[in-house]
């Protein structure tokens, strides 16, 4: 009997490339390409050989490669892209919209002839330009691309949330949806701690502040760290993602998904709660709003759709 594993190919060998390779390993997802440029392929392969000498201590069995050659991607199963430039301290997502749209084109190009088959999660900043231009670029069908942002981004509300009420993080269910950016849509009235509504355990103030500090979530850690941006848990988010499309989950995460119609839009990316399977986006759920994130949700798609526009694809 033959086995064959996966294929995860992971564009840039980064911070967060290199997390997802080790994600990937320890969850057995499959066998792991990690790909950067050339002048970074030492990078990529010194990960990948550390990587594998850890295979005896954890007991994983997956080969990790580095290379710079996309022909070692071909016919990955999915293929999660970092490549890029990461915000430093004082700029904002959007600032690295020139420097990131090149790099994605050049990775679309390459993912078009190499990887026709895979399910594409997009990290790279401005995420919700930067997933609309891989799509473009490689007209590939769209519930087959995403964007990686919301499961991130409602990680960091439920666990200020939990923090606040004292409780574990595991049992708040809570969503953040529209762009990846500071006009993010936090959302209260259906956030909940093991099915008890959330605005009965936390009071107004303490609510507007968690909603306050979630949309700011990203720049807290850029300014911490100094040099560069959050990676660990936004490696786990992606490969939660992965992982739901991979073993035909069919969970519902929140993902920067291409709306036809969906909240009263159309034909752009945006944070929406979707079901991912072997399908990849198999469905995008509309889900009750209260009247201010109606609005919230209506400033955010507006952020999204002027950053589109300026793409000029
Ligand atoms: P970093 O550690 O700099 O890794 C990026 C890697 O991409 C580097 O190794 C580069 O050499 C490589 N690279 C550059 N150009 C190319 C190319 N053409 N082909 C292949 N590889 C290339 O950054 P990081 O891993 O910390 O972050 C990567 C991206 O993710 C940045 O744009 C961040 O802003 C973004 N990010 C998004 C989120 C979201 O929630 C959406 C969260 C955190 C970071």
């Amino acid at each position: 009997m033959t086995y064959k594993r996966n294929k995860i190919a992971l564009i840039g060998a980064g911070q967060i490339g290199g997390i997802m390779a080790l994600l990937c390993a320890q969850k057995q997802l499959g066998d792991v390409v990690l790909l950067d440029i050339p002048r970074m392929e030492g990078q990529a392969k010194g990960k990948a050989l550390d990587i594998m000498m850890g295979r005896p201590v954890d007991g994983y069995d997956a080969e990790v490669t580095g290379t710079s050659n996309y022909e070692d991607a071909a016919g990955a199963d999915v293929v999660i892209v970092t490549a890029g430039v990461p915000r430093k301290p004082g700029m904002s997502r959007a600032d690295l919209i020139d420097i990131n749209l090149k790099i994605i084109r050049d990775v679309a190009g390459n993912l078009k002839q190499h990887c026709p088959d895979a399910f594409v999660i997009v990290i790279t900043n401005p995420l919700d330009a930067m997933v609309y231009t891989m799509q473009k670029v490689t007209g590939f069908p769209t519930h087959k691309v995403c964007g990686m942002a919301g499961v991130l981004d409602s990680a960091r509300l439920r666990y200020f949330l939990s923090d606040g009420i004292g409780i574990s993080a595991r049992n708040i269910q809570a969503m953040v949806l529209g762009g990846h950016g500071d006009s993010m849509v936090p959302l209260i009235s259906s956030a909940n701690a093991g099915g008890v509504p959330i605005t009965t355990l936390l009071d107004e103030d303490k609510l507007a502040a968690i909603v306050a500090r979630t949309r700011k979530a990203g720049g807290e850690i850029v300014g911490l760290l100094g040099n560069g941006s959050a990676f660990y848990s936004p490696a786990m988010a992606a490969i939660r993602m992965a992982e739901a499309y991979l073993k035909d989950k069919k969970e519902v995460l929140p993902a920067a998904a291409y709306l036809s119609g969906e909240y009263g839009y159309d034909g752009f990316y945006f944070g929406v709660p979707t079901i991912i399977g072997a399908g990849g986006i198999e469905k995008i759920i509309e889900t009750p709003l209260s009247d201010d994130e109606t609005s919230a949700l209506a400033a955010s798609a507006g952020a999204v759709q002027k950053l589109v526009a300026g793409l000029g694809l």
